[in-house]
């Protein structure tokens, strides 16, 4: 039953059937399915697919978005969920997607399971310039700053977030990590940022690290 409802709802995400992807995840959670499973077994295997289907030219950009529109009306069913978890503060983490780049889908992921995870998370958005996270940074002292960038074209944008609190002095008060799709560690070093997660789940444990 658990992993046939999770083929099902990544079908009806691929297939754009909205109104399916909120009754099936309904139907696993009630099943015993976990949110994390629904998350990983199925809508995280359907936005691979949407992503191959989008860069074959099989997808166009209002398919994705219809695509990412069943993948919220199922999200929105396990955020609550993923945000759960043993709360005692453990530290503040400020998150945001670079300038130039309106991806979410990932970052909102890291958010859940770090609330999940107990920490603080204030959540700047995307398209987010240099300046307001240098702005809300010093407003609000977050002890790490998340950078999310899904293009290839939006990835400088972390390097001058960087570059901006290295010219202001104030780059030592806070701990950087970044993240998404064509980020790696290799980028992380080279841009001088304190670490790289691969995925959301990473992120949680790179952030515990940094803060441990
Ligand atoms: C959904 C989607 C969209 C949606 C976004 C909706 C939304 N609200 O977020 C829409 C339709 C708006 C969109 C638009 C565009 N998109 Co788009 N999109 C995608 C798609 C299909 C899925 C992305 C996604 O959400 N993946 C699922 C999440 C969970 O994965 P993730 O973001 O990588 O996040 C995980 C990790 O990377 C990590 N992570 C992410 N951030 C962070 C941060 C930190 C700190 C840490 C630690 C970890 C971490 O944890 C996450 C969870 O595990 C991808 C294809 C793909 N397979 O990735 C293309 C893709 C990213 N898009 C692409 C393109 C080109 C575009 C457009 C330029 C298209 C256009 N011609 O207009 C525009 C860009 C608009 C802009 N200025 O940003 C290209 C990018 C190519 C490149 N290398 O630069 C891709 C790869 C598609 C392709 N194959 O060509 N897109």
């Amino acid at each position: 039953m658990g992993s046939d409802v999770l083929k099902s709802i990544e079908n009806a995400v691929v297939e754009m059937r909205f109104d399916d992807t909120e009754a099936l995840t309904r139907q696993a959670l009630d099943s015993g399915v976990t949110a994390l499973a629904v998350l990983n077994g199925g809508l995280l295997t359907a936005l691979e697919r949407v992503g191959v289907l989008f860069r074959d030219g099989d997808y166009f950009l209002p398919d994705v978005l219809m695509s990412v529109k069943a993948y919220n009306n199922s999200y929105r069913l396990l955020d609550s969920e993923l945000k759960k978890g043993n709360y005692k503060a453990r530290g503040v983490v400020m998150l945001g997607t670079v300038q130039g780049d309106i991806h979410e889908i990932g970052k909102n992921i890291l958010l859940a399971l770090l609330q999940g995870n107990g920490f603080r998370v204030i959540d700047l958005g995307v398209d987010i310039p240099a300046d307001t996270f240098l702005a809300r940074a010093q407003e609000e002292n977050p002890d790490i700053i998340g950078l999310s960038a899904l293009l290839t074209t939006s990835m400088p944008a972390m390097k001058e977030v960087m570059d901006l609190f290295s010219a202001r002095g104030v780059r030592e008060r806070f701990k950087f990590v970044i993240g998404g799709a064509p980020v790696s560690q290799r980028y992380a070093e080279e841009i001088g940022a304190d670490g790289y997660g691969e995925d959301a789940q990473a992120g949680v444990d790179l952030v515990k690290r940094l803060l441990a």
